[in-house]
């Protein structure tokens, strides 16, 4: 069995019904796993809404774990749409030329770094260090606060063996109450400094408001971006003429990052609670229940996506919704994109091959059905040109 592979658990029940069934935390999940019905699903906020009791829509549940609304992912339209202006703007940066020459030295660091240093931990020792160095850029904060940040592990508020342990969340958010407190408004400052100075419909922002959008900053940019990047890794390791073919066609290279996005999937799924009585995919679902938008399963659809368990890096075809759909689409995915682009020309350029010495995979639970999402360890030695 080859190593970077993310076989697809969902085909049988999505080719067969469409959805499945979770149970979690007593309160259960539909899954919806085709990628018309996700996309619809998406699409229609005032059925399938995001702004229920906080931590509710996300899979396993957070509602006991936070009681921050995290902003804009937890908002409805209108609202939702006011923040995103606000926000927009500041999340396109990574498409500036400075951003990527910042990005481009700390990724080309970290390589000469893992080249020097033999065996490593892709998961610890590169893609968090990676992750945590780049959101540096991504907050406009002083580059000497990723050690911080690398210091609270993979997950920021989920500890590796409890997804529910409290007092992990509360270093998360006590770190973020403390920076807020300690933010001036300048409007060309960090993200706190603007986002204290800015206005929402006219009024300025909370001390709650500033914190529910950092947090989900910090988080859903956190194992996303390190699924990506380590599964990219695990993917070249297994697959050095696909390095070769990049750097004799780069024009491909914007391919290849929305196909391993495609394959990798970073986010399994992400939840809705339903607000009136409804169906999907033929089942009815009563109203204040949950459904999920499987992005996973979506992105392996048979009907839109041809040989969907094949890594095909110059995919021309390719609908993915790894970002999700509509509305709440990723805020982080020009940074994210920007992440991967760089990482490959890196490799590219000083990487002739990575040697998997062992592994741990990281695989999620999710009822009937279980999914590779990465790995908790992948010990591994990159070898120079
Ligand atoms: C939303 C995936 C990186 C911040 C989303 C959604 C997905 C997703 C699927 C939609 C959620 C929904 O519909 O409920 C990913 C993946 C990433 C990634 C696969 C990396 C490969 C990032 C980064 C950041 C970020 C780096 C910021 C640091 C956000 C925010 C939203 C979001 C703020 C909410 C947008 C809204 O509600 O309007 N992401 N994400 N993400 N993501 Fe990401
Ligand atoms: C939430 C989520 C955001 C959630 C778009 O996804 O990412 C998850 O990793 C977090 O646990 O709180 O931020």
């Amino acid at each position: 069995m080859k190593k970077y592979l993310s076989p697809d658990p969902f085909k049988k029940a999505r080719v067969a019904h469409g959805c499945a069934h979770m149970d979690e935390q007593n309160d259960p999940v539909t899954m919806i796993l085709r990628l018309k019905d996700v996309r619809k699903t998406a699409h229609n906020w005032k059925t399938f809404h995001s702004g229920a009791t906080p931590g509710r829509i996300v899979i396993p549940s957070e509602v006991n774990i936070r009681h921050t609304r995290q902003i804009p992912f937890e908002v409805d339209p209108p609202l939702h749409g006011s923040f995103r202006s606000l926000l927009e703007p500041w999340f396109k940066r990574p498409l500036e030329s400075a951003y990527q020459e910042k990005l481009t030295q700390q990724v080309r660091a970290l390589v000469d770094d893992v080249l020097e240093a033999g065996k490593i931990d892709v998961v610890e020792d590169f893609s968090l260090c990676l992750q945590s160095r780049a959101l540096t850029l991504l907050l406009n904060t002083h580059a000497s606060e990723a050690d911080t940040w690398i210091g609270w592990g993979t997950h920021v508020f989920r500890s590796e063996d409890d997804p529910l342990d409290g007092d992990k969340a509360a270093l998360l958010y006590d770190y973020i109450d403390e920076q807020i407190k300690a933010s001036t408004p300048d409007p060309e400052g960090n993200l706190y400094s603007v986002l204290l100075s800015a206005e929402v419909e006219g009024k300025k922002l909370t001390h709650e408001e500033i914190k529910g959008i950092i947090i989900l900053t910090f988080a859903g940019g956190r194992d996303t971006v390190i699924n990506a990047v380590t599964n990219t890794i695990s993917y070249f390791a297994e697959h050095p003429e696909s390095l070769v073919r990049l750097r004799n066609e780069p024009e491909i290279i914007g391919r290849a990052i929305e196909e391993l996005l495609r394959y990798f999937a970073p986010l399994t799924q992400m939840g809705r609670v339903v607000t009136d009585d409804t169906q999907v995919c033929e089942h009815a679902i009563k109203a204040d229940s949950r459904v999920s938008l499987c992005w996973a399963s979506a992105n392996r659809d048979e009907s839109v996506f041809e040989s969907p368990e094949e890594v095909i890096l110059d995919r021309k075809l390719n609908p993915h919704v790894s970002f999700g759909f509509s509305h709440h689409n990723c805020l982080g995915a020009t940074h994210a994109r920007q992440i991967m682009r760089v990482l490959i020309e890196t490799l590219i350029e000083k990487v002739s091959s990575i040697e998997i010495i062992d592994f741990e995979e990281n695989v999620e639970s999710l009822g009937e059905f279980e999914r590779k999402v990465g790995f908790h360890q992948l010990n591994a030695k990159f070898n120079p040109h």
